[in-house]
């Protein structure tokens, strides 16, 4: 039978603005633009985020695109690069003011709802060069003026904002386990910045609800990729070794947004190894105070987690929460193969009822789930189409887990993909295609792939077979 999703749904896609636009005309650089121009060979292909899928200057058509497949809501970050020219005082660059004017009029045009987020792996390079990023909560300062400069910008025309997406990453990335610049081990640092991003999230979140030229009905929120942590056994020591591994990687971030507080296995596991951030008790109020009106969640793949076994080697890789439990490759499970990622769609139904019965169930919606896949070339018919059913069956098993959810009672008001068309991705650039939309990068000629003409009839119909 096909399954109804409730009045209202979003049905939308992800993307963000480093990955879409484009560095044409852009001013300032971030740490992705800069490593690249370093080192072209960290990036796959030595493909950086010079043209990625030329949003900048195809924002119109790519619009009409997103129309066509029948999505009618739509996540895209602002470049911090790109919005403000001096970061200390907060001037904005005009023709980044006149670029996302027009981009926010152009998805009011279509009918298509806007989710605007502000910060997406994209720490300038001059701060992350002068003060060390989000190491430092001066430029949790400068961060926050930047946002309150786009609430006064936009805020009038956009109703959805996010302040993050996935903070946890930059924590992994570029002070853990080294896959983002600057590419350091530094668990006392890393720990600095996953305080320092929940901060300057709810400090945006005051700011936001101080502005007064926001739309009466603006609603803000952040978005976090939630891993669920599953012990490979029953064992009190696999059970505690999951348990540590959801402490930081997911409820880090998921308690303060929707509790205004950290997790305290967290806080007694950083006491007790000395890797505890530095706090004020004016800077907890804000956290305190400052939760979120809805939560977006990006679901890919969870963990598989046993208490450790193998030795952990301190002085070669320095503290890091690995010490305490490690990954469990488990016999039989799901791969996508084009990716190296499991695949574990009963995950979403796991993650929904966790919001629902232990974060106040909370309005929430996906906010990026997919398909990525390597060669998918291959897959094209005479027509040039990419007949990508691996990603429609992907989506529906995925789908399906998150109605039984709803069915149940989860607050959830959406479902967004990873991603619209076919986009550069950090330091793997176009090796995986996500896409309804396929693009050739030599010509930028975009495609709607098979998948692209399935979301349009799930969108008209609400429902899915
Ligand atoms: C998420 C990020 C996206 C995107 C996606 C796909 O974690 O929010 O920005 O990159 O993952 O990842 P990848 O391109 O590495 O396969």
């Amino acid at each position: 039978a096909n399954l109804k999703f409730p009045d209202n749904f979003w049905w939308g896609s992800a993307t963000s603005g480093p990955q879409s636009e484009g560095r044409f005309n852009k001013k300032n650089r971030n740490i992705f633009d800069y490593w690249f121009d370093t080192d072209k060979k960290a990036f796959f292909g030595g493909v950086g985020p010079d043209v990625a899928s030329n949003f900048y200057n195809s924002f119109r058509e790519d619009i009409k695109l997103y129309k066509e497949i029948g999505l009618n809501s739509l996540r895209t970050s602002i470049q911090w690069t790109r919005l403000i020219k001096n970061f200390e005082t907060g001037e904005v660059d005009e023709d980044g003011v006149r670029f996302y004017t027009e981009v926010i009029e152009e998805f009011e045009k279509n009918g298509i709802t806007l989710v605007m987020n502000l910060f997406h792996f994209d720490m300038p390079i001059e701060l992350q060069e002068k003060y060390g990023g989000w190491e430092s909560k001066h430029v949790v300062e400068l961060f926050v003026k930047y946002a309150r400069k786009a609430f006064e910008l936009f805020g009038d025309k956009v109703k959805y904002w996010t302040t993050f997406n996935e903070p946890i990453v930059p924590v992994e990335a570029q002070y853990m386990y080294q896959f983002h610049y600057p590419l350091i081990v530094d668990v006392k640092k890393a720990m600095q910045v996953l305080y320092n991003t929940a901060l300057a999230s709810a400090k945006a979140i005051e700011e936001f609800r101080k502005t007064e030229l926001l739309k009466k009905d603006g609603e803000i929120g952040i978005i976090l990729n939630l891993t669920p942590s599953y012990p490979r056994s029953e064992n009190e020591e696999d059970i505690k070794a999951a348990k540590i591994s959801d402490a930081f990687f997911n409820n880090s971030f998921l308690d303060p947004a929707i509790y205004g507080k950290f997790p305290e296995l967290l806080i007694e596991i950083l006491e007790k190894d000395g890797a505890l951030w530095e706090s004020t008790e004016e800077e907890l109020k804000i956290i305190a105070e400052n939760t979120v009106d809805f939560l977006g969640v990006n679901y890919y793949q969870p963990r598989r987690i046993k208490a450790r076994e193998t030795e952990f080697d301190i002085s070669k890789n320095g503290w890091l929460p690995d010490k305490y439990f490690e990954n469990y490759d488990m016999p039989g499970k799901r791969m996508n193969i084009y990716r190296g990622w499991e695949i574990y769609p009963q995950a979403i139904y796991d993650i929904a009822k966790n919001i629902q019965d232990n974060y106040k169930n909370i309005k929430w919606f996906i906010s990026e789930n997919g398909m990525g896949v390597e060669g998918e070339e291959k897959f094209k018919n005479e027509e040039g189409i990419i007949e990508d059913d691996y990603r429609i069956d992907f989506f529906r098993e995925h789908l399906t887990h998150l109605h039984r959810a709803i069915e149940e009672g989860s607050n959830c008001f959406g479902y967004h993909t990873w991603t619209p068309i076919d986009c550069w991705s950090w330091t793997n650039a176009y090796k995986n295609r996500y896409g309804f939309i396929s693009v050739d990068l030599p010509t930028q000629i975009k495609t709607i792939k098979k998948s692209g003409y399935w979301i349009k009839k799930v969108s008209e119909t609400n429902e899915i077979d």
